[in-house]
């Protein structure tokens, strides 16, 4: 038997995630900003690496660029050499559009060259969107244990968030012995993670079985749940999938205040430094004589001089005097000017407030959306890259 830290992993950063808006428009949601100094995938590679894993295919799809410069070969991972390496794996398509991905199952059924050119005894299949930490090595031990041909990863979630996620009914052996996609109806509270571990050669043999099988949520898992040995793998920490505004903003608060677990002192978190604002280079934070911070993290190259509470703040970013950043979250070398107060808004790079600028001031935050009632009004301000904001102005 091969050693489970030698099981090949594939992680899907390719999904297009329209909802987290003007953040995806020229990137994918693994690579963006997050936390102050890193990018999201960066919780998925740590983790491999925390684990002992060595192998990982990226299967990309959707504007890849800042996440190819990003990931480079791998050295912020320790993964280059000739027994280690991250491999980007672009999409495998044809002369048309619609050729495109059509699933997770479908992107992880083109690059099957790729599985086979590793023979390993195990196939670890992760997102590039969630923030957690988790031990893959413990998963695959208790993924040989159980002789499973897949093990899920599952936690309990609220039943009102089941919805959202697959849906699985255990035995009190954690064998999976029901499953749906999404449910409208909630009958379980156990949610699957998206993380999978498969046996390799029965990951080989359910993707040859029917081209129309694009997913793993809506077609593979059903099947092996069905026919097959699939357990669930009992997660108890902090995961988070941060496919919406309000999530990712949530995510970010949580690992300000330590109570999420997600603590980069015990578990480290690495990231690519040169392709991140360059924030090894950047000078330390200046605090100016009136400057006031609580509760953030403020990354190097920032200079402070107004007043920092409850935000996360990306290297380079400037706060003038007089002015407050509050609930909020700033990437890079945005500045903030004189008196200007920014409440409860995401501002993608270079952005910059006239003075006495006002951003997101004023929002009851609780109300319904005017224009689509129906949806909570979450009340984050999102600023695209770059914008400049007049002297002022209310936004
Ligand atoms: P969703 O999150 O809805 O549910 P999906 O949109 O298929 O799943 O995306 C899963 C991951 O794969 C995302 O990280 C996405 O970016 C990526 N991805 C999607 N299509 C891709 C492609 N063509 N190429 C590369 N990457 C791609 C899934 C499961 C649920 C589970 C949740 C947990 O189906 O059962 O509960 O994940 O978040
Ligand atoms: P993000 O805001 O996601 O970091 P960037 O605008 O910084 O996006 O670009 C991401 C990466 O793409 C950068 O690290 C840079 O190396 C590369 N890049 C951006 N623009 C160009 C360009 N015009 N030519 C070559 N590489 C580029």
């Amino acid at each position: 038997m091969i050693a489970a830290k030698e099981a090949l992993v594939l992680l899907l950063a390719g999904g297009v995630g329209s909802r987290l808006n003007i953040l995806v428009q020229n990137r994918a949601k693994p690579a963006v900003p997050f936390g102050g100094i890193y990018r999201i995938i960066d919780f998925s590679m740590s983790n491999v690496v925390n684990s002992g894993l060595k192998k990982v295919g990226v299967l990309t799809q959707y504007k890849p660029l800042s996440l190819m410069s990003h990931l480079g070969a791998g050295e912020a991972w320790d993964l280059t050499g000739r027994t280690r390496g991250v491999k980007i794996l672009p999409p495998r398509t044809g002369s048309k559009d619609s050729d495109w991905y059509k699933g997770t199952a479908d992107a992880i059924r083109r690059n099957i060259d790729f599985i086979e050119s590793n023979p390993t005894d195990e196939v670890v299949i992760l997102s590039g969107d969630h923030i957690y930490h988790m031990d893959f090595d413990a998963m695959i031990e208790y993924h040989r244990s159980k002789k499973a041909d897949v093990t899920v990863a599952m936690m309990v979630v609220p039943k009102s968030q089941i919805h959202q996620f697959g849906a699985g009914i255990t035995d009190n052996r954690n064998r999976i012995v029901e499953w749906e996609e999404k449910p409208k109806v909630p009958r379980t509270n156990l949610a699957s993670m998206g993380i999978y571990v498969f046996d390799r050669r029965y990951l080989l043999d359910s993707l040859a079985r029917d081209k129309k099988d694009v997913d793993f949520g809506m077609h593979i898992l059903p099947h092996a749940i069905a026919n097959d040995n699939t357990f669930a793998y009992p997660f108890y920490g902090y995961w988070r999938d941060v496919g919406t505004i309000q999530a990712y903003w949530e995510a970010n608060m949580d690992i300000i205040r330590k109570e999420s677990g997600i603590s980069p002192e015990k578990w480290r978190i690495r990231t690519n430094f040169e392709a991140e604002g360059r924030a090894a280079d950047r000078p330390p934070v200046r605090f100016g004589a009136e400057a006031q911070v609580q509760t953030s993290l403020i990354s190097s190259g920032c200079a402070i001089h107004g007043t920092v509470i409850n935000s996360v703040l990306s290297p380079g970013v400037v706060v003038e005097k007089g002015a407050v950043v509050r609930n909020s979250i700033l990437f890079s070398d945005c500045i903030v000017r004189k008196k200007a107060i920014v409440d409860l808004a995401i501002f993608d790079k270079n952005v910059e407030t006239g003075e006495g600028a006002q951003i997101g001031v004023g929002d009851d935050h609780d109300t319904p959306n005017r224009q689509h009632p129906k949806h909570l009004y979450t009340g984050i301000t999102l600023v695209g890259k770059g914008v400049g904001m007049p002297a002022g102005v209310k936004v």
